[in-house]
């Protein structure tokens, strides 16, 4: 068990994590009826106020909180209870974070930002709003520079040791989040604010959406990474079995730190604004950041092939009935790794020049985004809430829980198979992402988006209606186990931290060399970006716009 004082951190940011999910997903439920144009708003509620709320509650704070409060618990677990400094920092970024979290959200539910959660421009939102998501950013900062020196520490006391797999790809990720939000927050604070409250007239429109995608594409790893971090280090526990190679993992998150970043461009290959040649090249870049997940794809199974065999499995598939599907912390992940092979696949397809042209500005990439953040990494996290929360408060996770658990996550499963199949389809036949009706006034063309059994928008409203019921199970899971489960007493009623050994052995040391990493990231994003930002600058500017 870790130290009282860690737990309290770990579940304060679990606890904003899940007050975001729940608005968020009462957001989402809202926007599927109003899309299948089964729902009219109030005059005073907005779509796009809606829309930014459940896409910046869901994808940037219900991630962003719950991320730190699984990396905290394993910091904790695997490097020893934090000193008091590093605890002093962390609860300050806590803080910084959360002022920067409520200013944002009363902007957006006030609609003075209906600006989406990729706020482009010339859209123009209340400066507040930017200020908002400034303090959100550098609060994150401040609390991974908690846990960067709590690992300092680790390595200063353990030197020429390799750090525990968990700390090591914890501190991986970091480095990729603050490398990426230097974009982010250049863009937000030279940019947006002074043309928000209105000391400059004009905002380069190019300039802020390629410095926005600099930080996006790196930002859904940001998501995804931890969800690795469970599939590589969690699961194989689960299963009873080691991590399958330490290096290969380790290899896996350090090629993120170099790919994840120079790739932002796949995000504006309809701009005009950008030369093909440097397209092309994020493109082949992108190309490169696949690996890392085919990696993680062939670990997986082969660390399941490897338990079921362990148990007794026989023949080709023997194994798989060996696996432990009666545990929700295992089928909940399993699950979530099956849906990212088509969430992947349909990622490369975006990422292709061409087929890009078709997908674009279509619910094509609302089905992708789906499939990648709201499954592989939303499930995930869901499986490791059924035994984080216990493990952090003490409480018991019943049998009746479990069973709950398992109701939620076919819930979601059924809910997310029939919205997001529905929106890829919707996509391909034209429908359009980023609107708020969809009915065009009866157009011929619109019509046919209301037919057939999956190409309907009924069929989406049915799975989001099914998803908002499965968000609901969850809350309720989340308050039994933080407040109200009865308290573990007996020994084998304690939930613990499933954290796998890992072998590092054969691990080359120079894997764990940061300034290796860094500097070839810091090579690939001048070759990538300094020419086509640099071309930018002369760009002219673009007043702001309020469609809302
Ligand atoms: Fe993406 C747009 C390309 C991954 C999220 N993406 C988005 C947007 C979001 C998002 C939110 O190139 C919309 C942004 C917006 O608002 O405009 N994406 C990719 C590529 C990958 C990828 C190449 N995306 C993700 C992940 C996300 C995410 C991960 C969230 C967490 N994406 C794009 C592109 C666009 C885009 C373009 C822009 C589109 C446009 O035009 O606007 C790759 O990282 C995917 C690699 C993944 C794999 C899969 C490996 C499979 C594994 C599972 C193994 C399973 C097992 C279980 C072991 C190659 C690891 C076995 C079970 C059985 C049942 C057999």
């Amino acid at each position: 068990m870790i130290a009282a004082q860690d737990r309290k951190l770990a579940l304060w940011n679990i606890a904003v994590a899940y007050i975001a999910f729940l608005i968020g997903t009462l957001a989402g439920l809202l926007q599927v009826f109003i899309r299948n144009d089964a729902l009219q708003l109030p005059s005073w509620l907005d779509y796009y106020q809606i829309l930014t709320a459940h896409g910046v509650l869901l994808a940037l704070i219900f991630t962003t909180y719950f991320i730190f409060g699984f990396f905290i618990t394993g910091m904790s677990k695997s490097l020893g209870s934090f000193g008091p400094k590093v605890r002093l920092v962390a609860w300050i970024g806590f803080a910084v974070t959360t002022i920067g979290t409520v200013l944002a959200t009363i902007m957006i539910v006030s609609g003075k930002a209906s600006v989406l959660y990729t706020f482009y421009a010339p859209l123009k939102a209340s400066g507040w709003f930017y200020v908002g998501l400034a303090l959100f950013v550098i609060g994150t900062w401040i609390t991974s520079f908690a846990l960067v020196g709590h690992y300092i520490v680790w390595r200063k006391e353990h030197k020429g040791k390799l750090s525990p797999l968990f700390a090591f790809m914890a501190i991986t990720t970091i480095v990729m989040w603050i490398i990426s939000c230097l974009g982010v927050v250049a863009t937000v604070v030279f940019q947006f604010i002074p043309w928000a409250f209105g000391w400059v007239d004009t905002i380069n429109v190019e300039l802020s959406r390629s410095l926005f995608w600099y930080f996006g594409h790196p930002l859904v790893y940001f998501w995804l990474l931890p969800a690795y971090m469970a599939w590589y280090v969690v699961v194989p526990k689960l299963l009873g079995t080691k991590v399958f190679s330490d290096s290969l993992a380790r290899l896996a998150f350090v090629l993120f730190i170099l790919f994840s970043i120079p790739v932002g461009f796949h995000h504006q290959l309809t701009e005009p604004g950008i030369s093909d040649f440097w397209k092309f090249l994020q493109v082949v870049l992108t190309f490169m950041v696949i690996v890392p997940s085919l990696i993680t794809a062939f670990s997986m199974f082969a660390t399941f092939e490897i338990a079921g065999r362990q148990k007794g499995g026989k023949g080709l598939f023997g194994w798989i009935k060996k696996l432990p599907w009666k545990d929700v912390r295992f089928t909940s992940i399993f699950v979530a790794m099956a849906f990212f092979i088509p969430g992947g696949a349909g990622g490369i397809i975006n990422a292709s020049f061409q087929l890009n042209e078709l997908v674009h500005n279509t619910l094509w990439i609302v089905g992708h985004f789906h499939i990648t953040v709201g499954t592989p990494v939303a499930m995930t996290f869901m499986g490791l809430t059924f035994w984080l929360i216990p493990y952090l408060t003490g409480r018991k996770f019943s049998k009746s829980m479990q069973k709950l658990g398992f109701i939620q996550i076919i819930t979601w499963t059924i809910g997310m198979l029939l919205m997001s199949t529905s929106q890829h389809i919707l996509g391909l036949l034209g429908a359009p992402r980023r609107t708020a009706y969809s009915g065009y006034n009866d157009h011929p063309a619109a019509q046919g988006w209301f037919e057939g059994l999956i190409t309907n928008h009924v069929t989406m409203a049915v799975g989001g209606s099914i998803l908002f019921l499965s968000a609901m199970i969850l809350i309720y899971i989340v308050v039994m186990s933080m407040f109200l489960s009865p308290k573990a007493v007996r020994e084998e009623d304690f939930v613990d931290f499933p954290m796998a050994e890992s072998d590092t052995e054969h691990t080359p040391k120079f894997l764990e060399n940061w300034w290796i990493w860094i500097g070839i990231a810091f090579a690939l994003i001048i070759i990538a970006y300094a020419i086509p930002l640099g071309a930018m600058l002369d760009y002219p500017g673009s007043e702001g716009y309020k469609t809302w």
